[in-house]
């Protein structure tokens, strides 16, 4: 959901891929600036906030950062409803990662928020020599999604600020005289820019 307020959005976005694709240490690395060689598989999910400014306005994305694990599948409508963007992120070396970010883009067009804004991370693209999808297959399959695509990697930081920039940028702005359904209006003062980050 986004909110907006004097040139301020509040937007939840919420990540969801394969475990051990690189969620967690994507906004590890874009909120703490931090990497972990071993980063511990998330549990249920994991909450943080990072405020940027775009060109016209502070955004506030409150990110929730999922389990990839199966056996916690079904928690995920919890997060990624109301959520006013994603990222599906695969891991480059991981075919069955890369089907399973399709099926996370199939369930986000059935039950998800239709206005979201949705990236393809392709994360680890620092270990070319084990690349198993290939930058132009997972572009094409993006561009016919309606999805906006990047390779990134968390442990070189490639990408990383980037793709919540982008996201960020493409956050639909909520016009008083339209109220488009997905979005809430409220009237609140612009915050300081501010980073948080904690665990559940
Ligand atoms: N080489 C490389 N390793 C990475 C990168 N991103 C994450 N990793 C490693 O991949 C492993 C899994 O990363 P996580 O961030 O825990 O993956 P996750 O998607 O959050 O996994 P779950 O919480 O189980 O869903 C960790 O050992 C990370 O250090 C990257 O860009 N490059
Ligand atoms: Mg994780």
């Amino acid at each position: 959901m986004a909110t907006i307020g004097n040139n301020h959005l509040n937007a939840k976005l919420v990540l969801l891929g394969d475990m051990g694709t690189g969620k967690s240490s994507l906004v590890l690395r874009f909120v703490k600036g931090q990497f972990l060689e071993f980063q511990e598989s998330t549990i249920r999910a994991a909450f943080f906030s990072q405020t940027l400014a775009v060109s016209d306005a502070t955004v506030k994305l409150e990110i929730w950062d999922t389990a990839g694990q199966e056996r916690y599948h079904s928690l995920a409508p919890m997060y990624y409803r109301g959520a006013a963007a994603a990222i599906i992120v695969y891991d480059i070396t991981s075919t069955e990662s890369f089907e399973r970010a399709k099926k996370w883009v199939l369930e986000l067009q059935k039950q998800g928020n239709p206005n979201m804004v949705t990236a393809l991370a392709g994360n680890k693209v620092d270990l070319q020599d084990k690349r198993k999808v290939t930058t132009e297959e997972a572009r094409s399959y993006a561009d016919e999604n309606g999805l906006f695509f990047m390779e990134t990697s968390a442990k070189t930081t490639v990408n990383v600020n980037d793709i919540f920039v982008e996201i960020a940028r493409r956050l639909p702005r909520a016009q008083p005289a339209q109220n488009p359904s997905g979005m809430v209006l409220a009237n609140r003062p612009a915050e300081q820019v501010q980073t948080s980050a904690c665990c559940s």
